[in-house]
């Protein structure tokens, strides 16, 4: 049985990833509609990403003998600015996610839970890779500065992106 302590935090991070999720689906529909379809296609798997790591936690949570409860989440904001400032946003929305994630392990690491310490650390993983991949569009935005040809290509690259 997992403690209540435990079962908090992680539905706290249930709440956290859905919201990250309804972020990430704002700014899809955001560029699409500024005919950004690359640009789109890449937030709209960050979006099924999200959802899939609320959904592990949720199953880890029940095969725990937890109880799931489901939070409300706030309207994301539907206008992000430029591109850069988007993708911005994108990267330092996963650096509050890293720092949500390491307190969640503090508390499985307080409450001595093992299982939980070990299950954590996949997303502990995970947030290395969401940031160094945002970190990577700002740094190519950046490097585009004006150039609209290049910004093109970036969006057609973009839109390869393919749910795992
Ligand atoms: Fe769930 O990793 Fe991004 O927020």
């Amino acid at each position: 049985m997992i403690s209540q302590k435990m079962q908090d935090a992680i539905n706290n991070q249930i709440q956290a990833e859905l919201a990250s999720a309804y972020l990430y689906l704002s700014m899809a529909a955001y560029c699409e509609k500024e005919n950004m379809k690359g640009f789109g296609q890449w937030l709209r798997v960050q979006y099924q990403e999200e959802t899939g790591h609320a959904m592990k936690l949720l199953d880890y949570l029940l095969e725990r003998g937890g109880q799931p409860l489901l939070k409300a989440i706030d309207a994301p904001p539907a206008e992000f600015g430029s591109w850069l400032s988007m993708f911005e946003k994108v990267l330092s929305h996963e650096q509050h996610v890293t720092a949500l994630i390491h307190s969640l392990y503090e508390v499985a690491l307080a409450e001595r839970d093992y299982a939980s310490q070990i299950f954590l650390q996949w997303y502990i993983s995970e947030q290395v890779e969401e940031e160094a991949s945002a970190s990577e569009i700002v740094e190519r935005l950046k490097m585009l500065q004006d150039n609209s040809g290049a910004l093109f290509y970036l969006d057609k690259e973009l839109g390869k992106r393919k749910e795992d």
